[in-house]
């Protein structure tokens, strides 16, 4: 297929790439990313340590060049989740920073440095050498995502999807390289890498990541002439908490051309205080790993109210359903129906599970999306509430119950164990374990169980708040009845 990366067929001195005081303009990046691809080349996948760092983004621009299909690693990933990953999708090599340290599971695989200073001089390598061959279906991304049981999955994304969602939102935000994303998003899921790294580079634009989210930072971002704030509802609700006494904030955000927010619903209280301090109205977008990005707020929609995620996107075909298959035509707002999507934007499969993803589509090839919703006379969806109750996103995280439970019981003072999401103003949704102890006179404590799943799974998984009972509620079959915990 054509390149993913049109700019860096002709590199310019404009900067593609800002971390922090670490710039790479189009001519950098084309030689450091072309000479890791041409080391990489002819590997079958490989791994990335994803850390919020200029290193992950020339990975990840390298592996794409080269045609290699990237595993992004979440560097705070537990042992035990890491592991899972590993054996799952079996990468050739990891590529890391230098000096990067890595853990234990990842010590039997060949490491490749990324130096971000290589360039044409240093290596016979440009980046029309290392161009690929690989055509639109070859995947380009395998990405972790937790379901409701079981350990996470590996959506595999073929390059087509990446290219396609991203110039979908060209259309839905007039995106164009005179455009800088600033964000403080992780880099190893869909938001932060695909949306808020590459798709600028996409539009010949400049990513500039914040390396860790503030107000301060974000300010400083918009006033050295970023464009485009992404962030998950957790980062803009904190934004709405400073907005009230923090005069440079509101200056910032009034002049910045497009404020999105995605991952999670964000909720009105918050889009009313951004809005009633600063005259601008941030845009929802909503996008899954599986899909990429569904539906949008355009740009040059004015008239759409705050609490809708838009329209279908180009190339998005989208219906509601109901519990019966049966496909609802109403634009009422009211009529409430499972968002299921077919488009350009889908994955291929899941990594080794065809039954999970035979389950995930419907006979007709729909993607069932799990999230329900409703649908306006302007054809813009509301978002309002997901099929299964075992999935929790949380800080725009999504975090599967089960695979929670799991490390819970693998405590050794633990007997039973439930989790359950509880509505969180900063989180959205926050972690809550229910635990029947082994000895109910020394139950392990509720920071030596967050340690525990942060140690095996990943810290975002960890429980925030933690709950002790004799006995989890059971109906007669013995299922945990979670309604009942909080009752
Ligand atoms: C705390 N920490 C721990 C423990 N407790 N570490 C180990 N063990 C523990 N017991 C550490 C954390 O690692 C972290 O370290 C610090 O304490 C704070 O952690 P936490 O409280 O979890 O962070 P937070 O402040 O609550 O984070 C809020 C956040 C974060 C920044 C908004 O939730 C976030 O980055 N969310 C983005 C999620 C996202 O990108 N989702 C996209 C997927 P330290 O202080 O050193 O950092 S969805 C997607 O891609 C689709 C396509 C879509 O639609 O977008
Ligand atoms: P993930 O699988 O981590 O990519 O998360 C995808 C899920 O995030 C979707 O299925 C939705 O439940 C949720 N999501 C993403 N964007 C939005 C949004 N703007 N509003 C509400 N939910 C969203």
């Amino acid at each position: 297929m054509a390149t993913l990366f049109p700019a860096l067929d002709t590199p310019s001195e404009r900067p593609a790439l800002r971390f922090g005081d670490r710039v790479l303009t189009y001519r950098e990046l084309a030689g450091a990313a072309g000479t890791l691809a041409a080391r990489i080349s002819g590997t079958r996948r490989v791994a990335l340590w994803a850390t919020p760092t200029l290193e992950t983004a020339v990975g990840a621009v390298a592996a794409l060049l080269a045609g290699v299909p990237v595993v992004p690693l979440n560097p705070r990933t537990g042992d035990g989740e890491l592991a899972h990953i590993l054996a799952d999708s079996a990468p050739d090599l990891v590529l890391a920073a230098p000096g990067a340290e890595l853990p234990e599971p990842l010590a039997v695989l060949p490491r490749t440095e990324i130096d971000v200073a290589a360039g044409p001089q240093a290596s016979a390598a440009s980046p029309a050498a290392s161009r690929t061959t690989a055509g639109d279906e070859d995947p380009a991304f395998v990405i972790y995502t937790s379901g409701t049981t079981g350990p996470p999955k590996g959506a595999v994304l073929p390059r087509r999807a990446v290219a396609a969602s991203l110039d979908a939102l060209e259309d839905a935000w007039g995106w164009t390289a005179a455009d800088t994303v600033t964000h403080a998003l992780p880099l190893f899921h869909v938001h932060g890498l695909v949306l808020g790294t590459l798709g600028p580079l996409r539009r010949g634009g400049c990513a500039h990541h914040l390396g860790r989210f503030g107000a301060e930072a974000v300010t400083a971002a918009l006033e050295a002439g970023a464009t485009m704030l992404f962030g998950v509802p957790t980062m803009y609700h904190r934004l709405a908490e400073a907005v009230g006494s923090d005069p440079a904030l509101v200056k910032a955000l009034a002049g910045a051309r497009l404020l999105v927010s995605g991952s999670a619903g964000l909720p009105l209280h918050d889009h009313k205080r951004i809005a009633a301090a600063t005259g601008r109205r941030v845009i929802e977008r909503y996008g899954m790993t599986e899909t990429l990005m569904n539906t949008s707020v355009r740009a040059d929609d004015h008239a759409s109210r705050p609490g809708t995620v838009g329209v279908p996107v180009l190339g998005v075909e989208l219906r509601l359903v109901d519990e019966t298959g049966t496909v609802q035509e109403a634009c009422d707002g009211e009529t409430i129906g499972e968002i299921q999507v077919r488009g350009t934007n889908l994955f291929s499969h899941y990594l080794n599970r065809p039954e999970a993803t035979a389950e995930a589509h419907t006979a007709d090839g729909w993607f069932r999306t799990g999230d329900m919703a409703t649908r306006d006379r302007a054809g813009h969806l509301r978002i309002v509430g997901r099929k299964a109750t075992d999935l929790i996103k949380s800080g725009g995280f999504k975090i599967g119950a089960g695979e929670i439970e799991n490390a819970l019981l693998d405590h050794p003072g633990v007997r039973e164990a439930a989790v359950t999401g509880e509505p969180d103003a900063d989180l959205g949704e926050r972690i809550v374990a229910w635990i029947v102890p082994v000895d109910p006179q020394a139950p392990p404590g509720a920071q030596e169980l967050a340690d525990h799943v942060a140690g095996r799974l990943a810290p975002h998984k960890r429980p925030r708040d933690v709950r002790y009972l004799d006995a989890l509620p059971r109906n007669d079959l013995g299922k945990i009845m979670k309604r009942a915990l909080h009752g």
